[in-house]
């Protein structure tokens, strides 16, 4: 039985909005006091955390003259290398200002695009410096509440331009950095474009460095749309582009609530949990996460830590299940493979083809026999209920 104490080779990670979160909502202010990002550093390593993420206008606000903004960067490099807590992933604030009410890289407006443009490469520049190695696009704003407004193909057109842009500056300036494009179906826009991750995948293909641009999915995103979050995540591991992702929690088809890793969907969490490691993802398991309304920062402390404890258990439970020697039968015993059709395997030839369409099958047979599926869940259900 493991302590589950987080350790750097876990690579948990917080972003500085998610344990900086001061619980503010559409109906009420903020209910914590702002912590500084200094601050924020230096509660992530008490908890336990590898890593922290940056926003760019989290730790250098819109406007900050340059003179400033070195002492800011200085300050912040003195937290990270005073506690040791690594800086992974540099994102830039592509939605807050007003600017960007219209989308970024999909606005109307040239002007905006540019400016979009220019917020990520600074973003970009100070990221690299602190170490990042993993660039996140969550196009927030990129979307639409009338498509009066503008034609969705020009919109997915200007993104691949504008990442396009990015990816051969990142190029130009010789930067060991890869970009991680996540997707939400709504909120803050009434629809946003590339809504899951699915869709991302599917835009990658198009663009001009397929081979620098992954996915950042995120639990709560996927749920929103009601989808299979693991399933998702295995797609984009399958298609080699799993460079980052984003856990938290909530149920399906509500808004974006970020809850702790963990806090409601369990059975799917394991399963998420189960596929990462067994895979050996070895990417940051980011907690993109805040915590409820009704906490202080000791709350705030009680949430990292969840998150991460979680986290733990669950891994110490697929190791479980994997070991479990009754699931292992009944997994055996629906794999079981008497080799009659292994010539089908590698590929096609005109003889295999042949051979198949020559086969009479027991359809009925087949059909008849119980798959065991009830037994083996009800096994899932246990172990994740301590009881075996
Ligand atoms: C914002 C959003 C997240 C994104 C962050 C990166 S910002 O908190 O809700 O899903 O991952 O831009
Ligand atoms: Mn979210
Ligand atoms: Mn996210």
């Amino acid at each position: 039985m493991s302590d589950y104490l987080p350790r750097p080779e876990h690579k948990f990670t917080f972003g500085l909005w998610t344990v900086g979160n001061v619980g503010r909502d559409p109906f009420g202010p903020p209910v914590r006091p702002a912590i500084s990002p200094v601050e924020i550093v230096h509660l992530l390593a008490e908890v336990g955390a590898y890593g922290v993420n940056y926003h760019d206008d989290d730790l250098i606000p819109i406007g900050t003259p340059a003179a400033e903004q070195d002492r800011i960067i200085r300050d912040f490099k003195q937290a990270l290398s005073d506690t040791g807590v690594k800086m992974p992933m540099a994102t830039a604030n592509l939605f807050s200002h007003p600017i960007f009410r219209d989308g970024a890289f999909t606005s109307n407006n040239p002007k905006v695009r540019a400016y979009a443009l220019q917020k990520t490469l600074r973003c970009i520049d100070i990221g690299v410096d602190m170490g990042a190695k993993v660039y996140v696009m969550w196009g927030g704003r990129e979307g639409t509440e009338t498509d009066a407004s503008k034609s969705p193909a020009d919109s997915v057109k200007r993104l691949r331009e504008g990442i396009n842009f990015v990816t051969d500056y990142i190029r130009s300036q010789g930067y060991d950095l890869k970009v991680a494009l996540e997707a939400k179906p709504n909120e803050p826009r009434s629809d946003i474009y590339l809504p899951t991750t699915g869709a991302m995948l599917g835009f990658i293909a198009t663009l001009d460095h397929p081979e620098m641009v992954g996915v950042n999915p995120e639990v709560a995103h996927e749920h929103m749309a009601g989808l299979n979050f693991a399933h998702a995540v295995a797609q984009a591991w399958d298609a080699g582009k799993l460079f980052h992702i984003d856990l938290n929690d909530q149920l399906f088809g509500r808004y974006d609530q970020d809850f702790r890793f963990g806090s409601v969907m369990l059975k799917q969490n394991f399963f998420l949990v189960k596929f990462l490691e067994d895979v050996g993802y070895s990417g940051s398991r980011h907690f993109d996460a805040h915590a409820y309304r009704t906490e202080d920062y000791d709350g705030v402390r009680d949430f990292a830590r969840g998150c991460m404890k979680t986290y733990l258990i669950l891994k110490e439970k697929a190791a479980r299940w994997n070991a479990d020697a009754e699931i292992k039968a009944l997994l055996a015993e629906v794999n079981a493979n008497d080799g009659e059709f292994d010539y089908l395997s590698n590929g096609f030839t005109p003889e295999k083809a042949e051979r198949l369409k020559a086969v009479e099958f027991d359809r009925d047979g087949i059909a008849a026999k119980g798959l065991a599926y009830e037994r083996l869940d009800q096994l899932t259900v246990e172990v994740l209920l301590g009881v075996r």
